[in-house]
C-alpha cells in the first residue's frame, strides 16, 4: 500500500510557558515561532521533507522517506538550541487526513499539550515494508491574482486569498486531503488518493464560491522534495501556457 508520512512537531506545555512569570513579549513569541518553523524547514528540507507552519505551535510535516533515527536527531538538535521543547508524533496512511489522525493520537497518547511530564518525546511509526512512500502534492495558485493585489487595499486581497483558502480546505477535506496556505497566492495540498477529476470538482467548487480560478500542478513522488518539484514544474508549464487547461499532473518515473 502506498502511504504518505506526516510527523506533527509539538511544542511541549507552551500554552503556561508563554505567559511564565508573566505575559512574554508577543514579539519575542512571534520571533520563536517564526525560527523554531525556519529550523524545522532547513532540517526537514534538507532530507527530503517538507514542512508547513500550519499554527506554528503545532508544526505539520511531510516526512516520508526519513527514519525514526533522522527524526530523533532533529529533536534532539532543536531542543537543544529553543527555550522551549518539541515532541514528534509520525503517523502514515492512504490519506494525508489518515497520517494526521495517527500522528496526532501517537502525540496525544504521550501527554497533552500542557503535560508538564511530556518533553521532547518522539513517539508513531513511519512507513514499513511492506507498504511504500508516496507523497501526491498540488501545488495550487490563483488566477491573475496581482490585477486584485494591485488594484484593491492589501487587506482586502489578503481576506479575499484567506477565504478562497477556507473554502479549497473545506471541499478537499471531505475528500481527506489537506491544503496549507504558502505565501502570496499560493497553496499545497496533499492529495494522496484524489485524481484530476477530485481536484477539478473542488476548483469548481472554490469558483462558485469565492469567484477566483485556480490552477495547479499535481506531482506525486517518493519523497515530499520530489513531489513539490514535479507540482511546481507542472504549474510552471500552465502559466508558461505549454498546457493545455488548468491541471498538469506529473509522477516519478515518468516523463
Ligand atoms: N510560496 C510561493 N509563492 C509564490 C510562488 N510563485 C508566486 N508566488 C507568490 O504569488 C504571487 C503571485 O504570483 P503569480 O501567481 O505569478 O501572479 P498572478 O497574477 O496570479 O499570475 P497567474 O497565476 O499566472 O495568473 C507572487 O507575488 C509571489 O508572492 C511559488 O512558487 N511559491
Ligand atoms: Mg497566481
Amino acid at each position: 500500500m502506498r502511504k504518505i508520512q506526516l510527523t506533527l512537531i509539538q511544542i511541549d506545555n507552551y500554552g503556561p510557558w508563554t505567559v511564565t512569570p508573566r505575559p512574554r513579549r508577543e514579539a519575542d513569541l512571534q520571533v520563536l515561532q517564526a525560527e523554531l518553523y525556519a529550523a524545522l524547514e532547513r532540517e526537514f528540507g534538507a532530507l527530503g521533507g517538507l514542512v508547513f507552519c500550519t499554527r506554528f505551535d503545532n508544526v505539520i510535516a511531510v516526512t516520508n522517506g526519513i527514519g525514526v533515527e533522522d527524526h530523533g536527531r532533529i529533536l534532539r538538535e532543536i531542543n537543544s538550541g529553543f527555550p522551549v521543547t518539541v515532541s514528534m508524533g509520525i503517523g502514515s496512511a492512504e490519506t494525508a487526513y489518515g497520517a494526521q489522525v495517527e500522528a496526532t493520537l501517537a502525540l496525544q497518547r504521550a501527554g497533552g499539550s500542557r503535560s508538564e511530564a511530556r518533553r521532547g518525546v518522539l513517539v508513531g511509526s513511519p512507513v514499513a515494508a511492506p507498504d511504500e512512500d508516496w507523497v501526491q502534492i498540488a501545488h495550487i495558485d490563483v488566477n491573475h491574482s496581482t490585477l486584485i493585489t494591485d488594484s484593491e487595499p492589501i487587506y482586502d486581497t489578503h481576506l479575499l486569498l484567506q477565504r478562497t483558502y477556507m473554502a479549497l480546505a473545506s471541499s478537499l477535506y471531505r475528500k481527506k486531503s489537506l491544503v496549507f496556505y504558502t505565501g502570496g497566492d499560493n497553496f499545497m495540498a496533499l492529495s494522496n488518493g484524489v485524481d484530476l477529476r477530485g481536484i477539478e470538482e473542488t476548483f469548481a467548487e472554490v469558483k462558485r464560491q469565492v469567484g477566483f480560478g485556480l490552477k495547479a500542478g499535481v506531482g506525486a513522488a517518493r519523497t515530499a522534495e520530489a513531489a513539490a518539484r514535479l507540482a511546481s514544474e507542472g504549474l510552471h508549464e500552465i502559466r508558461g501556457g505549454l498546457a493545455n487547461g488548468q491541471l498538469v499532473f506529473k509522477s516519478e518515473g515518468q516523463h
